[in-house]
Parts: C-alpha cells; sequence; structure tokens
C-alpha cells in the first residue's frame, strides 16, 4: 500500500472547500496508514482554479477532467461538481481505476445511480457519497444508542431541513451555487438538496424506508435563467413533505424547505423508541438530547448530552473533554474512515451502493408527489 493517497478534485465550490479543509488537515488529527495529499483540482476556468489551489494547497492544477482522470499519480477523484456530471464523471473515473469521493445526492435518478454502481463494482474501486452529517460526533454518538439497543422498539422517526435562501423571486436559476434551482442541473430542489440528507441518516439510525406518499410545491414559478438571460420555467421543488413507513414497523414524517423564513440549515430529527428517546438540532450539533423511561422517576427528564468527551465518537482525536468541534470536521471524520476502510478492506460507507437506497426514496417521493398516491421504495 502506497504511503500516500493523491486526491483530484473536480469542482471548487462551497463543497470545495469542505472536502479540501478535510483533506489538508485529517492527519493533523488522525493517525491513518496514508497521507492525504491535495495533488490536483480541476475546474474549467484555470485562472480560478490556480487560485483556489494557491489557497487550499493543491499541487497542481487541471481544466479538463478527462485528463485528470489520465493522469497516474491521482489515486482518488472527488466529484465536487454539480448533479449532473455525477454520473458520467463516476462511470470514467472507475474506468480509470480511481477511488471515487461522490458529492451527494449520489445522481439524478436512480437509473443513473444504478449505473454508477455498476461501474465502480466492476472496476473494484473504494467508493464514498458525502453524506456528511453522519459523522457530526452526536450523530454517530445516536447510532451507537440505538445500536446497543437503548431505544427497544422504534415507533416514530421525524426530520427536517429548513432554510430560507431562495424566498426572493429576484434570485435568477443556473451559475455557481444557483444551479441548485435549475432542475437540469440538480435532478430536483430541496428532495435531493437536503431530504437525500435527512433520508440517508434515517436509513443508517432506522434501517429501510418501504412506502412513501409525499407533496411538493414550487412557489415562484419562474426565474431568470444565468445561461440564457431569459426567464424560464422552475421545475424544482422548493418544498417537500412526506410520510412513509420503515421496515421496522415505525412511522415517520419529513419536511424540507427553502422557504421557512428565519431558518438557514435547521437539519433535526428525534426518534421515539420503546424505553428512551432522542433528538439532535444541527444548529446545536455537539448536544444530543436523551430522554430514557427507565431512569429513576423523581430523576426521569430529558438529558442534554454535550457530545465531546474522549469516550464520544471522534471526540479523542481533537481538543480535551468539553471543547467543540464545528461542521466541517464531520467531513475530516469522512475521509479518515475513508482511508482507514482501504487499509482494512473494510469500506466505509455510505458506498455508491448504500447511496443508491437513498436515491430511490427521493425517487419514490418525487413520483409519489406527482400521483398523489401511496409509492413503494
Ligand atoms: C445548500 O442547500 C446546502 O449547501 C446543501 O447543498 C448541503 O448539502 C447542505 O448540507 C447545506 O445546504
Amino acid at each position: 500500500m502506497s504511503k500516500t493517497l493523491n486526491i483530484g478534485m473536480i469542482g471548487y465550490g462551497f463543497m470545495g472547500r469542505a472536502h479540501s479543509n478535510a483533506y489538508a488537515n485529517v492527519n493533523h488529527y488522525f493517525d491513518l496508514p496514508q497521507k492525504v495529499v491535495l495533488k490536483a483540482v480541476c475546474a474549467r476556468d484555470r485562472e480560478k482554479a490556480q487560485a483556489f489551489a494557491d489557497k487550499w494547497g493543491y499541487e497542481s492544477v487541471e481544466t479538463d477532467w478527462k485528463k485528470l482522470l489520465e493522469r497516474k499519480d491521482i489515486d482518488a477523484v472527488d466529484i465536487c461538481t454539480p448533479n449532473n456530471l455525477h454520473k458520467e464523471i463516476a462511470i470514467a473515473a472507475a474506468k480509470a481505476g480511481k477511488m471515487i469521493l461522490c458529492e451527494k445526492p449520489l445522481a439524478m435518478n436512480v437509473a443513473e445511480g444504478e449505473e454508477m454502481c455498476e461501474a465502480v463494482e466492476k472496476a473494484g474501486v473504494p467508493n464514498i457519497v458525502w453524506y456528511n452529517y453522519r459523522r457530526i460526533p452526536a450523530v454517530s454518538f445516536a447510532k451507537q444508542l440505538i445500536d446497543e439497543g437503548k431505544l427497544g422498539r422504534v415507533f416514530h422517526y421525524r426530520a427536517n431541513f429548513l432554510q430560507d435562501w431562495t424566498i426572493s423571486a429576484d434570485l435568477p436559476q443556473g451559475g455557481a451555487g444557483l444551479w441548485r434551482l435549475d432542475a437540469a442541473a440538480a435532478g430536483s430542489g430541496v428532495t435531493g438538496d437536503l431530504l437525500a440528507h435527512c433520508i440517508d441518516t434515517a436509513i443508517w439510525l432506522n434501517g429501510k424506508i418501504n412506502d412513501v406518499t409525499a407533496m411538493t410545491e414550487t412557489f415562484i414559478k419562474e426565474r431568470t435563467h444565468t445561461a440564457t438571460g431569459k426567464v424560464e420555467k422552475v421545475t424544482i421543488d422548493d418544498a417537500c413533505l412526506f410520510l412513509c413507513r420503515f421496515a421496522n414497523g415505525s412511522l415517520a414524517q419529513f419536511e424540507s424547505t427553502r422557504y421557512a423564513r428565519g431558518h438557514k440549515a435547521l437539519y433535526t430529527f428525534e426518534i421515539n423508541g420503546e424505553h428512551a428517546s432522542i433528538k439532535w438540532d444541527l444548529h446545536d450539533l455537539h448536544r444530543l438530547q436523551y430522554f430514557d423511561h427507565r431512569d429513576q422517576g423523581n430523576l426521569r427528564g430529558w438529558r442534554s448530552i454535550h457530545v465531546t468527551d474522549g469516550d464520544h465518537p471522534y471526540m479523542s482525536k481533537w481538543w480535551v473533554p468539553g471543547l467543540s468541534i464545528g461542521y466541517e470536521c464531520g467531513f475530516v471524520h469522512q475521509v479518515a474512515d475513508f482511508v482507514e476502510g482501504i487499509a482494512s478492506g473494510k469500506p466505509a460507507g455510505p458506498t455508491f451502493r448504500d447511496a443508491l437506497e437513498t436515491q430511490k426514496v427521493c425517487d419514490a417521493v418525487l413520483n409519489s408527489a406527482k400521483s398523489g398516491a401511496w409509492t413503494k421504495v
């Protein structure tokens, strides 16, 4: 096994920064069998790519992702592009024998996702999708508690992801960041962008989702398109709500919108089990709220656990107990787990195949919103 893992990153937006920060810092905190090297960043505009490379410490720049894939000195490709490019790049990267770290959601739809899974599995290359919230220590701790059976039988799962950044009708669709409003680039709106996070966490914590019933709304029907300068129809979902049943018999509700004035990134979930309940809120990401019915009666109540102790997931790698870490650290943890997974032969998730399950739920949700019927995943 080589002592280094050379990364070639394609795209350099908000996620490009989050991933680069993780690559640059992971070896400072985690003792890993490989040193992660920021080898090349790839984007169409050479000047901008060079400025990004200089800022984050990439050794070189490419302007054509196909050239990046031809390079022998690149071990792993990070796909940080809009969603409509994931499939083509991932399949080519797999054929070139590169490991792949792909931004979420995996693909535009299930059909694309299936092709991507087949490509990485045929090539036998390690692969992972950036569902970063799994690795916020309080969320990983929730998983530990559930796996230990602390909650007992689960009855309810509730999740929200609320934002308010697209309320203005003057905001165009298309272009940097705003490609998220253009269905041709994003595939869907909040379903693929935000609910996909909630669904990934939910499947990880609570198992398979069987069937869904959903509704979506597009509040602003037309926006100027950055590429054409013309007012064009908006076809993404601005808001999506769905109910579902998990295979374990629990019932769930999910809500996501970019029209919840006052909320910037309010990702919350709550799980109610037979013995205990847990709650988590991204705005207070170190805390896990825990209620256990088995506590002594007169002491029973919600505990607010500050998940910063050495025996909490990942926290022994950081500072001393009680000191917090941030949003960006979830990405650092993902890189650490990915590298350890390569060495141990036990791949870190979510792999493309795991992320395909989330994609299936997203597609079922969008289909149900169209048909108005309960839809099997
Ligand atoms: C924008 O809606 C966004 O940046 C998403 O694309 C991310 O996946 C989410 O984590 C925060 O919001």
